[in-house]
């Protein structure tokens, strides 16, 4: 990702606050633990503070755990990975293990939107080829709040994915959370450089990162922290 020359210039996201709008987020995993942040976190799932997720034996609930380790695993700890923004503070707002309506969109949008400065989604309508669909009336209602008034006026960055739904040729254009106006769309490549068979193509698009592969390349790899030690054991 051309990330070292940035380090070396000493961004590394140090004071940026970031949070994972997911299925949770290991709070006590031992390569988050030092840049948890329970100010950008919430349970919108259970009405609670905890943003732990809920373990199961398919270890379904790890995509909040794994983004936020892309975005903010520990540096120079001998444990795991190296976030891109090692510097940075994360949190996660539990909020896919459920029903996804529009009041539980709108709450995990309007997080603390002056203390958290970046919101992180990869969800939306059914990446199934054929359901053009966007946010509700609270979701937008919270979209315009964070850009007009969080950051203290800056306006909130919420960063979106693009869609998995390539296979089932879904097109991002048709997915009013990523071509809305008021989010940042983000697709991705393998580690060649090239489109990723699950990758949706469309205008929106603002930028690629690198991510998993096929079977036979890199992949994003994790587990809960959790269920690491429920499989060795
Ligand atoms: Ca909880
Ligand atoms: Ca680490
Ligand atoms: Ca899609």
């Amino acid at each position: 990702m051309n990330v070292i020359p940035a380090w070396r210039e000493g961004v590394t996201g140090r004071g940026v606050v970031v949070t994972i709008l997911d299925d949770g987020l290991e709070t006590d995993h031992p390569d988050l633990i030092a840049n948890y942040d329970p100010m950008a976190s919430y349970d919108v799932n259970s009405h609670d503070s905890d943003p732990q997720p809920r373990y199961d034996m398919i270890d379904s609930n790890r995509h909040g755990k794994r983004c936020a380790g892309v975005v903010a695993a520990t540096a120079n700890n001998s444990l795991c990975a190296v976030g891109v923004a090692y510097g940075a503070s994360v949190g996660g707002v539990r909020m896919m293990d459920g029903d996804v309506t529009d009041a539980v969109e709108a709450r995990s949008l309007s997080l603390n939107p002056q203390h958290v400065d970046i919101y992180n989604a990869s969800w939306g309508p059914d990446d199934d080829g054929k359901t053009v669909d966007g946010p509700g009336e609270l979701a937008t209602r919270a979209f315009i709040e964070g850009v007009t008034k969080g950051r203290n006026g800056k306006g909130s960055i919420f960063v979106w994915a693009s869609g998995n739904g390539g296979r089932e040729h879904d097109n991002c254009n048709c997915d009013g959370y990523t071509n809305s106006i008021w989010t940042l769309s983000i697709s991705s490549a393998t580690e060649r450089g090239e489109v990723p068979w699950y990758s949706e193509i469309c205008s929106s698009t603002l930028a690629a990162t690198y991510s998993s592969g096929a079977i036979n390349e890199k992949q994003v790899n994790s587990l809960n922290f959790r269920s690491f030690l429920l499989y060795k054991s």
